[in-house]
């Protein structure tokens, strides 16, 4: 298999001219295919069968030690010019990028094979769907993209017909963190990305296209990309409302996204749309609607288990690739809080001592078909995506953020989206456990400048007067000993469920200077152990402390200098004066 588009067979050809490879393949995208990578790999010693009767075709992957999350300092956007990437992200001049990315990839495949990866993002087909083709020389990326995007003969026919798509360019290298690099072109559609075998860095798909560059391109052609789970929410009459929610990593989409009614509510079904990106258009009536551009789960695999969700539980127990988790003596994969069983070697398979830190990795990780979700949404495929009711911001923090608040109209919607701030996570290689702002859970992923982003979300408001309602929410809120005010998981449903009588108009709010705040008693409690006391305390707002969030808001919001939209600003200077 090659291609009747030049412009791609063109390509693969320069790219084999300058790194060397051993030999080229075209990747169909079938079982075997993969079923045949998977072998080629167990015998190179880059997976490891795991316990076939317990895990039927799961296998593990341990990384570099030094190669377990992405590198944000390392990834960059190359806009021609230094303030179309903005304060947000890394810059590099694409001319002095590409000539240190074409000295790295120089003879870097010598010995190896150069996989070409055709894929879909998106619904093969939908018109909200976008193409990419990723030359890699890890098989692992090639299963795993075989996991996570539609790839293949099918993507290969939609690209031929269309004669575009986004140029991803990646080698693990020598996986040396000195001679690492994940560039971003965004005026070129173009992703060069050096050194790494880690998802974020080294699935293109994912990060690097479905987010970075599909943020640049959905504001040049008037639509969102969005670091977002989408959910359904069916209540016992068989309605169901969609819901986007942006949480930075590993601060649970996945667990939302999956989430499982608790035992309280009867007739009450969530079903998964995606995990992790959003793409969502005004559909010709004005409503937004949101595809899912993955086809796979990327998640982390610690704490995961039947209590906090049960789904994801279910849906890794076949057909799974684990990275960096640890194992059992029955070569079962283990992780932290599995609930079940006792690792023996970790996850740089040393045998297991709590002296070294946990077994598995905190930033391990499972890949596996989105399919495999017992909760997977009939509409997850359909290419014209769902109608989405309310968008949620959420982040991590002990103190300040109520449990939930709506913002009073679009405007100051984007605001609050705007001022998220979370701790930081081990998704990322840093400090964890440091509040950052992360605006809209993007800091990572938006390939422009957050002002001009803001003043994209600002515009849909002149666009639609039927735009979904804008909330936040913090599952994460904890008491003076640090213990957690609120159960989470399957619970977070009684804050859906006010979400949605929102949207629908049945509940009234309190109206304060930060957002409309639930009345306690519109926050079903019934069957949890969670007093009043408590839930006054999950929806107390202090005023000292918001004012020096806001203050903190306005000094980051002033980073962005002259280009911040006036109305951001406006929106900001309400608040802060209703505060006062
Ligand atoms: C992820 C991340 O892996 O956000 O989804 O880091
Ligand atoms: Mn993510």
């Amino acid at each position: 298999m090659t291609t009747r588009l030049e412009l791609l067979s063109d390509w693969v050809a320069e790219v084999a001219e300058r790194t060397q490879p051993e030999q080229i393949h075209w990747c169909t995208g079938s079982k075997d295919e993969y079923d045949s990578l998977v072998q080629e790999m167990l015998g190179s010693g880059d997976l490891r069968e795991l316990n076939q009767n317990n895990y039927p075709d799961c296998y593990l992957h341990l990384s570099d030690p030094h190669d377990v999350a992405r590198v944000e300092h390392l990834t960059y956007v190359c806009s021609e010019n230094e303030l179309d990437a903005g304060p947000n992200n890394n810059w590099m001049a694409p001319a002095e990028a590409k000539k240190k990315m074409e000295g790295l990839f120089a003879g870097c495949m010598r010995g190896r094979t150069l996989y070409v990866i055709p894929y879909c993002m998106g619904p093969l087909g939908s018109a909200y769907a976008r193409y990419g083709v990723e030359i890699t020389d890890s098989p692992y990326v090639v299963v795993n993209m075989y996991l996570m995007t539609r790839m293949g003969q099918g993507a290969l026919e939609e690209i031929e017909k269309k004669g575009r798509f986004i140029k991803g360019l990646h080698s693990i290298g020598e996986l040396d963190p000195e001679r690492r690099f994940i560039m971003h072109f965004p005026e070129e559609l173009t992703i060069m990305s050096y050194g790494s075998g880690y998802g974020g860095n080294a699935l293109l798909g994912k990060k690097c296209h479905a987010l970075r560059i599909a943020s640049y391109q959905a504001r040049t052609e008037g639509w969102l990309a969005e670091h977002m789970l989408i959910v359904g929410v069916e209540n016992p009459e068989g309605e169901t409302h969609y819901l986007a929610c942006a949480f930075p990593s590993a601060c649970g989409k996945t667990n939302l996204a999956m989430l499982i009614p608790p035992e309280s509510h009867k007739g009450w079904k969530v079903w998964t749309l995606g995990d992790d990106i959003a793409w969502m258009h005004l559909d010709e009536n004005g409503h937004f609607r949101a595809i899912n551009p993955e086809a796979g789960l990327f998640g982390v695999v610690p704490g995961t288990n039947r209590q906090t969700n049960r789904n994801a539980y279910e849906t890794i127990q076949t057909d799974t690739i684990f990275t960096n988790v640890a194992v059992t003596a029955d070569n079962d994969p283990w992780w932290e809080d599995k609930d079940t069983g006792e690792p023996v070697s970790d996850w740089q398979g040393r045998a297991y001592d709590p002296a070294n830190g946990p077994a598995a990795h905190p930033n391990s990780r499972f890949t596996v078909a989105a399919t495999h979700n017992p909760s997977y949404s009939t509409l997850a495929e359909a290419p014209e995506g769902v109608p989405i009711s309310a968008l949620v911001f959420g982040g991590r923090r002990a103190e300040l953020a109520p449990l939930v608040y709506q913002a009073k109209d679009w405007a100051h919607g984007v605001l609050v989206g705007a001022s998220v701030a979370s701790e930081t996570t081990a998704a990322a290689t840093g400090e964890v456990g440091i509040v950052r702002r992360d605006p809209m859970a993007m800091k990572p992923f938006c390939g422009y400048n957050f002002a001009d982003y803001w003043a994209h979300w600002l515009s849909f408001g002149a666009r639609s007067d039927k735009l979904p309602k804008i909330f936040h929410v913090n599952w994460f809120r904890r008491d003076a000993d640090g213990k957690f005010l609120w159960p989470g998981f399957g619970e977070n449903l009684r804050v859906l469920r006010w979400i949605i009588e929102r949207c629908e108009g049945r509940v009234d709010a309190e109206e304060l200077p930060i957002g409309f705040l639930p009345v306690p008693a519109d926050i079903d409690l019934t069957g949890l152990d969670v007093s009043d006391e408590t839930l006054a305390q999950l929806l107390s707002v202090n005023r000292e402390q918001w004012q020096v969030e806001l203050e903190q808001i306005g000094e980051y919001l002033d980073s962005y200098g002259d280009r911040l939209p006036t109305e951001l600003r406006a929106e900001h200077a309400k608040v802060v004066q209703a505060l006062a």
